[in-house]
This record gives structure tokens, C-alpha cells and sequence, in this order.
């Protein structure tokens, strides 16, 4: 399946893996890539001088285009633009925010800028500041989300941008791919269905939730601060929303997520981690190589589109 995607970012099929913290490291991405998708490693947080490491590691594993996603959150996130630039990373991805002030760095350098939005207006704003595309993304995603729906979302932006546009939000299978295509998105970006795979590093308490989740499963917390976080339901989301609920202020709630992505990731804490996963979570009942999500995906959406063979 060629699209302007697979032509932009030199790869075999049109899926990106989702920049995510803690999770997306080199690994996975290099796995991804190596499956013929484009892996993207998440500097989220991280210390800018680890984010070189993490790069250079990538390097060592695979000889194809990876990307770096940049979360605009980061008090560093300057320092990281400079690092992917300084280490030549073909492809950045940006969420969280507005990332017209690097534009012109990463343009000069001749980086590939794939903002993620979650709204129409963002998405016509990165077009005018220099985007190469935008991955369009729907609420159903996990983590840090938007308001509208990827099957709202997508078809509008693909009709307010020339850009290529990516969709992104509840899709983990081939169905998701086609459905995406003829919403007119050129590609596919997914994020719980690598967290759950064989190559990702993430603990495997945290691994099995995705797995046994249900399609009900997932809830939004930070609503009322203005930074919406979908996870699986458990202890910490619970008092969470509790506490939202009799108006607790902003530093109350941030003493419950303090370190808790990490202590899902690495700890396998499921009581009270953060267990950042999209809605589709309860399509995914299995843990699978990045080969077999990447090559499954692309087979399945092309059989559906009438495109075997191709
Ligand atoms: O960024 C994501 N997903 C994320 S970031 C993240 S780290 C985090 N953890 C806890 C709280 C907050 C962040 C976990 N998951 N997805 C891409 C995305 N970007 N979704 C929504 C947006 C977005 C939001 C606002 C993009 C632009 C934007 O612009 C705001 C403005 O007007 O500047």
C-alpha cells in the first residue's frame, strides 16, 4: 500500500508508532521500523542527553527511517529539538502543544514535522507554519487526548489541510487501516497495540490489562485540568475522578500521577500506575512481534481495499 506517506518517510507501509512515554524506546521503535512501518522513540520527559543515547541505540538496531516524538510539555523539549536535529533523525512528531516555534530548525535541517492535533484549527496552522503532515487524533486514543472522535476528526481534516493527513485514535487492526483510508488519512498511527507487543519493554502486568480490557474499560482523568489522560480503569483513576469530583485542586490530583506512568511501565504497579491505553484496547487479545502487528495490519487492510497484490 503506497500513499504519500510511505513516499515522504521512505518506509514500506503506512504505520507510525506512537511516540509514547516510557514506552516508545529504542526497541520498539527499531522493531517497528525493522517491520517496514516507521518506529518513533517518545522523548516525553526525558533528559536530553538520554534522548541522544536512545537515538544513537536506535541507530545500532536498524538501518531504516525512525522518528523522535517531541511532547511540548517538556521544559527541555528546546534541548531535544536541537539533539534530533545534531543526530540527523529523519522524522519528528510533536504532541501536547503548538510546535511553531521549532518549525524553522527542524525545516532548515530538513526534518519531516508530523504535529499530532487533535482540531481542525491546529491542523491548518501547522499546514501554514511548515507541516510535512499531521497525524489527525481522535479522543479514543490513550494518554493525553482532545475532544472529537478519530471518524469525526479525520475526514475534516483531510478536507481543511493539503497535507497528507494520519489517523490516529481506536485502531489496532486492518480494519482500522481501511476504514482510515477511506476516510481519506495516507497512513495509520497506533500506540496501545505496540505497548502490548512482544518487543515493548513495558512490564507485563501492564501488558496483561491491555489484554483483558473490555471496550468499556478506559477512563479520562485531568479533565478539570485541562490536561485529559485516557487510561484503564483501576485504583488510582477511581480516587482520581473522586477527587475531581469535590473540586480538588490541581496539586492534589498531581501528587496522584506523580511517577505513576513510570510505576505502570516498569514496576508493573496496575493498582495505582497510570495504564495510558486507547479505547481499541479491548480489540487487542494477544501479545504479537511488531512484524506480525505491521505486516497483519497492512495485509488485512489491503484484502479489504481490493488492493492484494499491489
Ligand atoms: O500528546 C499526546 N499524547 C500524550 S502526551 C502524554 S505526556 C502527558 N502526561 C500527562 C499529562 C499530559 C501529558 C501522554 N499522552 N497526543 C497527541 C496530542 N496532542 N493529543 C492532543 C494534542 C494536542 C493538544 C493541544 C495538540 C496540540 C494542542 O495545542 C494546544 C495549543 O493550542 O497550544
Amino acid at each position: 500500500m503506497k500513499t504519500r506517506i510511505t513516499q515522504l518517510l521512505g518506509i514500506e507501509r503506512p504505520i507510525l508508532q506512537g511516540g509514547m512515554a516510557w514506552v516508545a524506546e529504542h526497541h520498539l521503535a527499531a522493531a517497528v521500523s525493522n517491520a517496514g512501518g516507521l518506529g518513533i522513540i517518545g522523548a516525553a520527559s526525558m533528559p536530553w542527553e538520554l534522548v541522544r543515547e536512545e537515538i544513537r541505540k536506535c541507530k545500532a538496531l536498524t538501518d531504516r527511517p525512525f522518528g523522535v516524538n517531541v511532547m511540548l510539555l517538556n521544559p527541555n523539549a528546546e534541548n531535544v529539538a536541537r539533539v534530533v536535529v545534531e543526530e540527523g533523525v529523519q522524522v519528528v512528531t510533536t504532541g501536547a502543544g503548538n510546535p511553531a516555534k521549532f518549525m524553522g530548525l527542524w525545516k532548515e535541517a530538513g526534518v519531516r514535522v508530523i504535529p499530532v492535533v487533535a482540531s481542525v484549527a491546529m491542523a491548518k496552522l501547522m499546514e501554514r507554519a511548515g507541516a510535512d503532515a499531521v497525524v489527525a487524533e481522535g479522543m479514543e486514543s490513550g494518554g493525553h487526548i482532545g475532544s472529537t472522535t478519530t471518524f469525526a476528526l479525520v475526514p475534516q481534516v483531510v478536507d481543511a489541510v493539503k497535507i497528507p493527513v494520519i489517523a490516529a485514535g481506536g485502531i489496532a487492526d486492518g480494519r482500522g487501516l481501511a476504514a482510515a483510508r477511506m476516510l481519506g488519512a495516507e497512513a495509520v498511527q497506533m500506540g496501545t497495540i505496540f505497548v502490548a507487543a512482544k518487543e515493548s519493554i513495558v512490564h507485563e502486568n501492564y501488558k496483561e490489562k491491555i489484554i483483558k480490557a473490555k471496550d468499556v474499560d478506559s477512563a479520562v482523568t485531568g479533565t478539570s485540568t485541562g490536561h485529559p489522560v485516557r487510561c484503564i480503569r483501576n485504583k488510582m483513576t477511581r480516587e482520581y475522578l473522586k477527587l475531581e469530583k469535590e473540586g480538588a485542586d490541581f496539586m492534589e490530583l498531581e501528587k496522584l500521577t506523580l511517577g505513576s506512568l513510570r510505576a505502570a511501565v516498569i514496576d508493573g504497579d496496575v493498582v495505582n500506575g497510570t495504564l495510558m491505553a486507547g479505547q481499541i484496547a479491548g480489540l487487542i487479545s494477544k501479545e504479537m512481534t511488531c512484524r506480525e502487528i505491521v505486516e497483519g495490519v497492512t495485509a488485512q487492510a489491503e484484502e479489504l481495499l481490493g488492493l492484494k497484490g499491489e
